[in-house]
């Protein structure tokens, strides 16, 4: 897909889909290509825009630029101030419209939220996914929580669950926020480390403040470093209520299932395309959306009805534990699907604002003392981020009439006639406060001492950390270790990097020997407290694979020198298009590569070899071609990207001298590739796909689809 295609594709993506918020953007979307001629931000044509205004001698002699030049001051005035306040936290992001529809009314039961219930109802969306500790042109595939904040514009008034890919959290209470981010962020006497959590302060106060251990070991674990915003999932993490028409009340928690299933880098790709593809993430969704594969997730809720809180060993309206699967099932609702992209990226992505007060009725909050901040937060930031009238910007304004006495501020927009008081004595006082939809507060005894406390189930940190770690995959077990190796390695004082080593004895003994081994520090002796041996299978991401190999939206390259057989590769690309992936041309140059003798079309390669590299991909094909073969196994990059390709377990296919080529660059004895020639039979071994010739059933792409997915 080259620049061009990319973007009549996007302009395409940007015509098909469409909804009631999209509609609503229309007012203030400007096509400038449509415009008369180039003018002033005051609608005065522009004759001259290269040249600054100047004192001549009318010869030769330039005298100063000129004040009186109101086209270049503005010009330069309005340039100087284009930057605003990045996010606190949260800086770096990508986002997308789509919509979300229930399947049907079966939540009425906990709600009376139209959104929630109606399946009638298309309510569109609008999600900015991100990472938390990098500044806004840091790069996309570190290692950190991913941010998954979706905006529900209904008809109700916005709804916004500001969630993460994590379905916990550091802290417990929000009064903590601004220790852990001060720790996480970038150290204050060097601005080091960018988008990294691998440094002395973070690692020092998650040593002291255990409540966090839980969410540490998800973030050491693969969902640190997702292939894709659209192979994540989404939690609200904190616990809000649901309230029916009975006017019954049940706690709930949000969850959003990626149909493609949950899926990682490696770390040595993910440190790798930081370097390579900053905006990888960014990229692939864009990618995947004018390529016709919306991003689609289930949406699900767990409930808890109200009264039966108290049942469990945790505490539901504690932000640090998960409701186990097994205990609270989960109950899939509805279908979340982002399926447009943006027009341009700073009025939407930027300037989209989310509040976790933003709730419509039939949901309200719970007791949950990192939610109660965060309604405080959230409102407050976006004051120094956008301006107190940041509710009227237009990526943030709802759909449905907004009428209230609230008025100016600095960058008002709206016009309101009539009143701005209530009550009053014009038009029976209209727009006046009604039961008729108006937000029901939900009637709740409080009472109490006011304390400084936390309650006994807040205090037990590492019970869910333990049942995380039991629920995974070996595999996943061994890049926690090596993860957690690579973070305390960076920590250069012995007091932090021991403490941790320390703290981790509290959730396993195997992985505490096994890590402080690796970083020096205390190696210990015996298990601080059993393993209680219990585990969740949905807490592994193995638990998300689908039921059938998808190779839809994956990215797959294809090696190719002159002498390459065209036959196989026109073959391939309609294969894997048919499955809706993309194939990509990677080439001896840019620009036309010539297929062997009698091997069918010659073909323009998208890229040089020097231009990408295998982590870019999420599989690799090398067509058959003797004298293609013969000029790969001489090139060292692409030697390389094969080894590396391998290295990652990505799956790689080959056919006929292909084969050649990659028995001579993985070089691996045990690893039994289909011989050059004569037989049409597939070969899979260790995800290296090989067969003799390309076969009518298209064998080679089917073993394909199994391979990359990690
Ligand atoms: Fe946030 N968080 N947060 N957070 N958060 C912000 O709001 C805050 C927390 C999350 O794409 C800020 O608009 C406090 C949990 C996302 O625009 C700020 C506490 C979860 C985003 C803020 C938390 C999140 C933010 C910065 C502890 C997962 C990006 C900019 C009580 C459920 C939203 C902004 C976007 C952003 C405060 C904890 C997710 C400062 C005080 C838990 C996805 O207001």
């Amino acid at each position: 897909m080259s620049a061009m295609t990319s973007s009549i594709k996007q302009a395409f993506s940007e015509m098909t889909s469409s909804n009631a918020k999209i509609a609503n953007l229309q007012r203030d979307t400007v096509d400038n290509k449509a415009g008369v001629g180039l003018t002033t931000d005051f609608g005065v044509k522009i004759s001259n825009t290269d040249n600054w205004l100047r004192a001549t001698d009318g010869k030769n002699h330039i005298g100063p630029a000129l004040l009186e030049d109101h086209h270049a001051r503005e010009k330069i005035h309005h340039f100087d101030h284009e930057r605003i306040p990045e996010r606190v936290v949260h800086a770096r992001g990508a986002g997308a419209h789509g919509y979300f529809k229930v399947f049907d009314d079966r939540a009425s039961k906990y709600t009376f939220a139209p959104v929630l219930t109606d399946p009638s109802r298309t309510t569109p969306v609008f999600t900015r996914f991100s990472t938390v500790q990098g500044s806004r042109g840091s790069a996309d595939t570190v290692r950190d929580v991913r941010g998954f904040a979706c905006k529900f514009y209904t008809l109700e008034g916005n709804w916004d669950v500001v969630g993460n890919d994590i379905p916990v959290f550091f802290i417990q209470d929000a009064i903590k926020f601004p220790d852990v981010i001060h720790a996480v962020k970038p150290e204050p006497h060097n601005e080091v480390p960018t988008g990294q959590s691998a440094h002395n302060n973070f690692w020092d106060f998650v040593g002291l403040q255990p409540e966090s251990a839980h969410m540490v070991m998800w973030t050491m674990s693969d969902r640190g470093i997702p292939r894709s915003y659209r192979m994540m999932q989404g939690f609200g993490v904190n616990t809000f209520t649901l309230i029916n028409a009975k006017g019954e009340r049940h706690f709930v928690k949000f969850h959003w299932i990626p149909e493609l299933g949950v899926h990682s880098l490696v770390w040595d790709e993910a440190l790798k395309i930081a370097g390579q593809d900053p905006d990888f993430h960014r990229k692939d969704l864009e990618e995947a959306i004018v390529n016709g594969c919306p991003a689609k997730w289930k949406f699900a809720i767990q409930t808890i009805p109200e009264g039966k809180e108290d049942t469990f060993d945790f505490d539901p309206l504690d932000a640090t534990k998960v409701w186990p699967e097994e205990l609270v099932p989960l109950e899939v609702i509805g279908e979340y699907v982002l399926d447009r992209t943006v027009s341009e990226y700073f009025p939407e992505v930027e300037q989209v604002a989310f509040c976790t007060s933003h709730i419509v009725p039939g949901i309200g909050f719970s007791d949950d003392p990192l939610l109660a901040g965060r309604n405080f937060s959230y409102f407050d930031t976006q004051i120094s981020r956008l301006g107190i009238n940041w509710e009227e910007i237009p990526i943030n304004r709802p759909v449905c009439p907004v009428m209230n006495h609230n008025r100016d501020g600095q960058k008002r927009h709206r016009i309101t006639k009539g009143p701005n008081y209530w009550p009053n004595r014009f038009d029976a006082g209209k727009p006046v406060p009604t039961n008729e939809g108006g937000f029901p507060d939900f009637p709740h005894v409080v009472e109490g001492i006011k304390q400084r406390v936390r309650t006994p189930k807040f205090q037990e940190h590492y019970n869910q950390a333990q049942l995380f770690w039991n629920s995974l995959a070996p595999h996943e077990q061994a890049h926690v270790i090596a993860a957690f190796s690579f973070e305390l390695s960076h920590c250069d004082d012995p007091i932090v990097y021991e403490s941790y080593t320390k703290l981790l004895n509290n959730i396993d003994f195997e992985l505490a020997r096994a890590v402080a081994t690796n970083v020096g520090g205390v190696v210990p002796e015996k298990p601080l407290r059993p393993n209680h041996g219990k585990k969740s299978a949905p807490l592994s991401q193995v638990h998300y694979a689908p039921s059938k190999p998808a190779i839809a939206s994956r990215r797959i390259a294809i090696l190719v020198a002159d002498g390459f057989n065209g036959t196989e590769v026109a073959a391939v690309r309609a294969a894997l298009a048919s499955a809706s992936a993309t194939t990509w041309i990677i080439g001896a140059r840019r620009g036309t590569i010539k297929p062997g003798e009698g091997l069918g079309d010659s073909i323009s390669a998208d890229h040089h070899f020097e231009g990408q590299r295998s982590t870019m991909f999420d599989a690799v094909f090398v067509p058959s071609g003797a004298e293609h073969a013969k000029a790969l196994a001489g090139n060292g990059r692409v030697v390389h990207w094969v080894r590396e390709a391998f290295g990652h377990c990505k799956a790689i296919g080959a056919i006929g001298e292909g084969v050649d080529f990659i028995r001579t660059a993985i070089g691996m004895s045990e690893l039994q590739l289909h011989a050059t020639g004569s037989s049409r039979n597939v070969v899979v071994s260790y995800g290296v796909v090989t067969a003799g010739s390309y076969t009518a059933g298209s064998a080679v792409v089917d073993a394909l689809t199994i391979g990359p997915g990690g």
